[in-house]
C-alpha cells in the first residue's frame, strides 16, 4: 500500500524536506530568492515544532487528572538555552533533520547558530533550573515551570576598551517560535491599595483587599520535551499586561493618555530580568515583578487543582510547589490570602495545606545575597501581606516561646521580621517557616546552612532540613554541546549513559586503552581547534590549540576569585620574563563571564583581565608560550563550545562561598581536570573522580573561619612573599594599565588591607598546584587517563539523580505515563 506521511508530523527526510519548504512559504512568507538565514531558522523551527504538539497535548492530557501529582518549580530564572538543537535530540531526529536541511542546500549548524537563545537568568540559579526541567521530563515527572517573560533578559556584554559594557537584550526582535501565547488563561493580579475587616454571611471576621491598582499575567507556554519519550511538560511564563476595563474607564472619562500610561506602567512589571549577584537593594519593581509571577502561578495552580475536582484541603496531595530560592518566596503569604481571604479556609487548615505543599532550596551562603524587603515598601505594594506575614509571625514565635522558654535572643534572630530603626520582612525566614522541607545544593553547602545562615532554624525543626547536590543535563551538556565525545562513548558502552549517566563508569576500562586515549585526545584537539576559530572571529586574537587550554567562565565575582587567576598569569609572565630560556608548558587563559552592572569591582575585574592580556599578548618574549583570552558575552550557547574545549576547569572560589556551581560538573563531564579549592561542589566532584585525579589547592572552610576568628592581616603574606609582592607593586604602580598608573589602586587596596576573600591567603598555595598541573600536562598519557577518569566518574552530577532525590524526598512525585492518539 502507498503510504503517504503528514507534512506535519512525517519523520522521513523527503516529508521534512517538504514541510520545511512549505513553513517557509506559507509562516515566513519568503522563497528561496529572498530568505535570510533566520527565515530559514523560523521555518526549521516550525517544522520541528509541529513534530512535538501532540506530545504536548498528550501530556497536558494524562496529567491534568485527578489524583496526579505535579511538581510546580517556581522561579524568577530559567536560562533555557537555545531550544532548536536540544528539541532535535530529545525528539531523536537529529540525524534526519541533518539531511534535509542539507538536501535543501543549507547547512543544519548554521540554522541552529541563528536561533537568539532566551536569556532569561543570570547564572548557575536560572541555569539549574532549566536542567531540572529537562529531567522533570525526561524521567516523565509532571512538572510546570513557572517564571517571568522578561522582555529583555540578561544584558549582552561588549566589550570595549577592556571594559563591559552593556547592551539590551533584544530577544524577541524576530518572534519567538517555540512560545504559544494562552491569553484566555490570563490571571488578574492586584497590587497597593488598603485592607478593610468586615463581618461575612456566616457571621466570621474576615479581610478584604482593596487594591490601588489591579495587572493581568498573560501566560506564554514553551514546551520542554523528555529524552525520546512521550512526555513535553510545559515552561509557563508570565508577561504583564494592563487590563481592558481599566483603559475603558479612563477611555469612558476622556483621559485617553492616562489610560494609555497606566497600560505601559503595567507593562514595565515583566520588563526587565534584574542582576543576582549585586548586593540586596530594595527596588519596588523586583518585589512587584515576584509577587505578579507568584500570584499568576499560584492563582494557576489553584485554578487547575479545582478543575480536576479537587479539595483545597488536598491541594498537597495534587501540587508540590518548589521554591527556587528565596525570590518566589512571597507565594507562602499570596497562597495563604488565596485560601483564607479568598476560598474561605480557617488559619489552621490553610496554613498546614501551606507548609506541606512549599518546599525551599536556599542557593547562596553570602549574607549580603539574602533578600529582605524594608517593612515600609513591602506594605504600601501588598498591604495584606504584611498583615498576613505579622500573623503567620506572632504564631510562629509562639511555637519558638513554647520550645525554648525565655531565650529571647533565638526569638528576635528567627523572628520574619528584622528588628531596628529600619524593619525589614526576612524572606529566608518566610521561606523557611512555611515550607516542610529546606534544601541546601551541595553536601558542604548544605551543612554549612545549618551550622550558619539558618542554625536556628535548624535547631528549630531539623527534620526539615537535607542536600540535594546540584546536577546538571547530559542531553544538552553532553550530547548536544560535544556530539563526537558522545559517539565516542556510545561506540564504547552503548547509549544507555544518556538516561543512566551512571553507566559512564563502563568507560573506566578504557582509561589505559592506548587506542581509546588517543581518540579521547583527537576529539578534545578537535574542539580545541573549533574554539580556537571562534576566538580569532570575536576577538581577533589567535591562540594555539596544541597548549594547554585553562578556562575559566562563570559570573565575575570577587568570591570566585577570578583575580587570583590573573595573580599567577602575572607570575609566570614575570618568571619569563627574568628567564626567557624557561621551559613551561604553553597555556591559554581562557576567561568569560558577565559583571552585575552596578558592582564596580566585578568590573574592573574584567578591566583587568584585558590589560594583562594585552601585555601579555602582545611581548614577544613570551610568544608562543602565554596567551590570555577574554570572550565577551559568555552566555548558554557560548557554555556549549567552552566545557568541550576545555582541559584545565578553574574552580577557585574561597571555601565556604560558593553554594555549588554547576560549571565544575560541565567541565569534567567533557573531560576536563579541575583546579580547585574544597568549595560547594568541588568536594563530591573530587570524591567521585578520586583525589589522584584532581588538582587542590587553597585553605578549608574551617581553617578560613580559623583564620578570620584569629584575625587575618593580607599584610603578612605580601611581605613575606616576594613573587607576590612584585605581583601586587606591578599592578599598583601600573605595570598592565600604562598612561593609567592608578586604575587597579581599589583591587590593590582591597587586597592588601582586607582581602576578604583571601586572595593573599591562597595564592602561595594555587601557584604550586598550577604549577603541577603543568607538569603533570606533559605526561599526556597520564593526562589523557585523568581525563577519561573525570569523565567516567561524573555520573553523580547527572540532574536526573538530582531530580529523582527531589521527588522521593521532597514532592512525593511519580512519573505518569503519556500516551500518543493517532
Ligand atoms: O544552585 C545553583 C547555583 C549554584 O551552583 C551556585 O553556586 C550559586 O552561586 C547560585 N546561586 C545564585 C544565588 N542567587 N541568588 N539568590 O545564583 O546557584
Amino acid at each position: 500500500p502507498v503510504q503517504i506521511e503528514d507534512d506535519r508530523t512525517g519523520l522521513s527526510v523527503e516529508t521534512l524536506k517538504r514541510a520545511f519548504a512549505d513553513n517557509l512559504f506559507y509562516i515566513q512568507g519568503k522563497n528561496a530568492d529572498i530568505a535570510t538565514l533566520n527565515d530559514y531558522y523560523m521555518a526549521l523551527a516550525y517544522t520541528v515544532r509541529d513534530r512535538l504538539l501532540h506530545r504536548w497535548l498528550g501530556t497536558i492530557k494524562a496529567q491534568l487528572k485527578p489524583k496526579v501529582k505535579v511538581v510546580y518549580y517556581l522561579s524568577a530564572e530559567f536560562l533555557m538555552g537555545p531550544h532548536l538543537g536540544n528539541n532535535l535530540i530529545n525528539l531523536g531526529i537529529y540525524d534526519q533533520v541533518r539531511q534535509a536541511i542539507q538536501e535543501s542546500g543549507l547547512n543544519l549548524d548554521e540554522l541552529i547558530a541563528q536561533e537568539e537563545e532566551p536569556g532569561l537568568g543570570n547564572g548557575g540559579l536560572g541555569r539549574l533550573a532549566a536542567c531540572y526541567l529537562d529531567s522533570l521530563a525526561a524521567l516523565e515527572i509532571p512538572a510546570i515551570g513557572y517564571g517571568l517573560r522578561y522582555e529583555f533578559g540578561i544584558f549582552d556584554q561588549e566589550i570595549r576598551d577592556g571594559w563591559q559594557v552593556e547592551i539590551t537584550d533584544k530577544w524577541l526582535r524576530y518572534g519567538n517560535p517555540w512560545e504559544i501565547a494562552r491569553p484566555e488563561a490570563t490571571v488578574e493580579v492586584k497590587l497597593g491599595g488598603h485592607t478593610e475587616a468586615f463581618v461575612d454571611g456566616a457571621g466570621r471576621y474576615r479581610v478584604r483587599w482593596i487594591p490601588g491598582r489591579t495587572i493581568v499575567g498573560v501566560p506564554y507556554d514553551t514546551p520542554v520535551l523528555g529524552f525520546k519519550n512521550n512526555t513535553a511538560n510545559t515552561l509557563r511564563l508570565w508577561k504583564a499586561e494592563a487590563p481592558e476595563s481599566f483603559d475603558f474607564q479612563a477611555f469612558n472619562l476622556g483621559d485617553y493618555y492616562g489610560a494609555v500610561n497606566a497600560k505601559m506602567y503595567s507593562e514595565n512589571i515583566s520588563k526587565v530580568l534584574y542582576p543576582n549577584d549585586e548586593p540586596m537593594q530594595g527596588r519596588e519593581l523586583r518585589l512587584e515583578q515576584q509577587f505578579f509571577f507568584v500570584s499568576c502561578s499560584l492563582q494557576d495552580i489553584i485554578r487547575r487543582h479545582l478543575y480536576v475536582g479537587g479539595k483545597l484541603e488536598n491541594l498537597d496531595k495534587n501540587a508540590a510547589i518548589q521554591l527556587n530560592d528565596t525570590h518566589p518566596s512571597i507565594g507562602i503569604a499570596e497562597l495563604m490570602r488565596l485560601l483564607v481571604d479568598e476560598h474561605n479556609v480557617d488559619w489552621d487548615t490553610a496554613w498546614q495545606i501551606t507548609q506541606d505543599t512549599f518546599a525551599y532550596t536556599n542557593h547562596t551562603l553570602l549574607p549580603e545575597a539574602l533578600e529582605r524587603w524594608p517593612l515600609s515598601l513591602f506594605g504600601s505594594l501588598l498591604p495584606r501581606h504584611l498583615e498576613i506575614i505579622f500573623e503567620i509571625n506572632r504564631r510562629f514565635l509562639q511555637e519558638v516561646s513554647a520550645k525554648f522558654p525565655g531565650d529571647t535572643g533565638r526569638l528576635a534572630r528567627l523572628s520574619l521580621i528584622q528588628e531596628g530603626p529600619e524593619k525589614f520582612v526576612r524572606m529566608a525566614h518566610l521561606a523557611s517557616a512555611g515550607s516542610h522541607a529546606i534544601n541546601g545544593v551541595a553536601a558542604l553547602h548544605s551543612e554549612l546552612l545549618k551550622r550558619d545562615v539558618l542554625r536556628d532554624f535548624y535547631e528549630l525543626s531539623p527534620e526539615k532540613f537535607s542536600n540535594k547536590t546540584n546536577g546538571v543535563t547530559p542531553r544538552r551538556w553532553i550530547m548536544l554541546s560535544n556530539p563526537e565525545l558522545a559517539f565516542l562513548i556510545s561506540e564504547s558502552i552503548g547509549d544507555g549513559w544518556i538516561k543512566n549517566l551512571g553507566e559512564l563508569r563502563e568507560l573506566e576500562r578504557f582509561a589505559n586503552d592506548k587506542e581509546f586515549q588517543s581518540r579521547w585526545r583527537q576529539i578534545k584537539l578537535n574542539n580545541k581547534t573549533n574554539l580556537t576559530e571562534y576566538i580569532r572571529k570575536r576577538t581577533g586574537l589567535v591562540v594555539d590549540p596544541h597548549s594547554l587550554f585553562d578556562i575559566q567562565v562563570k559570573r565575575i565575582h570577587e568570591y570566585k576569585r577570578q583575580h587570583l587567576n590573573v595573580l599567577y598569569i602575572i607570575t609566570l609572565y614575570n618568571r619569563l620574563k627574568q628567564n626567557p630560556e624557561l621551559e613551561i608548558t604553553p597555556r591559554t587563559f581562557i576567561f568569560g563571564g558577565k559583571a552585575a552592572p552596578g558592582y564596580f569591582m566585578a568590573k574592573l575585574i574584567i578591566k583587568l583581565i584585558n590589560s594583562v592580556a594585552a601585555v601579555v599578548n602582545s611581548d614577544p618574549d613570551v610568544r608562543g608560550r602565554l596567551k590570555v583570552v577574554f570572550l565577551p558575552d559568555y552566555n548558554v550557547t557560548f557554555g556549549q563550545r567552552v566545557y568541550p574545549a576545555a582541559e584545565l576547569s578553574e574552580q577557585i572560589s574561597t571555601a565556604g562561598k560558593e553554594a555549588s556551581g554547576t560549571g565544575n560538573m560541565k567541565f569534567s563531564m567533557n573531560g576536563a581536570l579541575t583546579i580547585g579549592t574544597l568549595d560547594g561542589a568541588n568536594v563530591e566532584i573530587r570524591e567521585e573522580a578520586g583525589e589522584e585525579n584532581f588538582f587542590l589547592f587553597g585553605l578549608t572552610t574551617e581553617e578560613v573561619y580559623a583564620l578570620k576568628a584569629r584575625g587575618y592581616n593580607p599584610w603578612d603574606y605580601y611581605n613575606g612573599n616576594p613573587a607576590l609582592r612584585q605581583v601586587i607593586d606591578q599592578l599598583a604602580s601600573g605595570v598592565f594599565s600604562p598612561g593609567e598608573a592608578h586604575l587597579f589602586e581599589p583591587l590593590v587596596d582591597h587586597l592588601i588591607h582586607r582581602d576578604e576573600y583571601l586572595l593573599l591567603a591562597d595564592y602561595q598555595s594555587y601557584v604550586e598546584c598550577q604549577d603541577r598541573v603543568g607538569e603533570a600536562y606533559r605526561d599526556q598519557e597520564h593526562w589523557t587517563r585523568m581525563s577519561i577518569l573525570n569523565s567516567a566518574r561524573m555520573g553523580k552530577f547527572s540532574s536526573d539523580r538530582a531530580i529523582r532525590e527531589y521527588c522521593e524526598d521532597i514532592w512525593g512525585a511519580v512519573a505518569v505515563d503519556v500516551a500518543l492518539e493517532e
